[in-house]
């Protein structure tokens, strides 16, 4: 690590203020070029540790950049992991408020709970799909707390990934109902159909991505404990929404998941 405790406390506010504030901030390289990726999950987990001693229950962990489309639209190669909370989480079909946002886009996920514990390293797809509970779509509204998407990949994990609200829907299913790596989604906007994928283009299978978390977390001393709701990560690229757009996303087999931008 190349940022000591005070900064790393510093920088966890300046970005938690940001998105609680829906305010933009330029990237945080900027100021400290040696940043490492130690110290980017470092602030990651700063903020986590701020809004859980405000009470907020951490509900989920997230895997980003996981689809090659996404990993195109933002000029990377590597997934990268975070957590979301109580306050992101609205109802199927519900509004989401445009004015707590800075500049939202949606992303249709493929998402899994588990029912065991799964640790790394050396976690794989078998052992991922054995600790699967029940899959249930959802899609993400990720906003970058970034000026005009003016970020790298460091930049991004310290801030959370961009996670802003998530809208689980549709119906569960177990995994060995369904094959996820040919499930297929439409992404609609307004009832235009904006984006389409299968599981697949989740590295492959989306299940390779809680491998991916799981032997991340392995790296910290951390286990993915029973229970844990994942979001492997969008299925195509991020579509930016505003004030207005309804938003709708069909997942076969798992039903859709809705909701309206005001
Ligand atoms: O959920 C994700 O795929 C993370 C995306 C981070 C970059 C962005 O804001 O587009
Ligand atoms: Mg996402």
């Amino acid at each position: 690590m190349n940022l000591d405790k005070n900064t790393i406390a510093a920088l966890a506010e300046h970005l938690e203020s940001a998105e609680l504030n829906a305010r933009d901030v330029t990237k945080i390289t900027d100021d400290y070029p040696a940043m490492d990726w130690d110290d980017a999950y470092a602030i990651q987990e700063a903020i986590r540790a701020r809004k859980e001693a405000r009470g907020n229950k951490t509900v989920g962990l997230k895997c980003g950049l996981t689809s090659r489309a996404k990993m195109k639209q933002m000029g990377v190669d590597v997934p990268c992991f975070g957590f979301v909370s109580d306050y992101m989480s609205v109802a199927d079909g519900g509004d989401i408020d445009t004015t707590k946002l800075i500049h939202p886009k949606v992303e249709a996920e493929i998402c899994v709970v588990t029912k065991a514990e799964l640790k790394g390293p050396g976690c794989h797809v078998g052992a991922v799909l054995a600790a699967i509970d029940f899959v249930i779509p959802a899609v993400e509204i990720i906003d970058s707390r970034y000026r005009d998407f003016k970020f790298d990949l460091k930049s991004v994990v310290a801030d959370n990934t961009s996670a802003s609200r998530f809208v689980i829907g549709g119906r569960s299913r177990n995994a060995d109902e369904l094959d996820l790596r040919t499930l297929g989604v439409v992404l609609e906007k307004n009832g235009q159909i904006v984006a389409m994928a299968a599981g697949a283009a989740v590295l492959g299978h989306p299940a390779v991505a809680v491998a991916a978390l799981v032997n991340h977390l392995g790296q910290r001393g951390q286990v993915l404990p029973a229970g844990s709701f994942v979001m492997t990560g969008g299925v195509t690229e991020a579509i930016a929404v505003a004030k207005g757009d309804n938003v709708l996303a069909r997942f076969q087999d798992l039903g859709s998941v809705s909701m309206r931008f005001v």
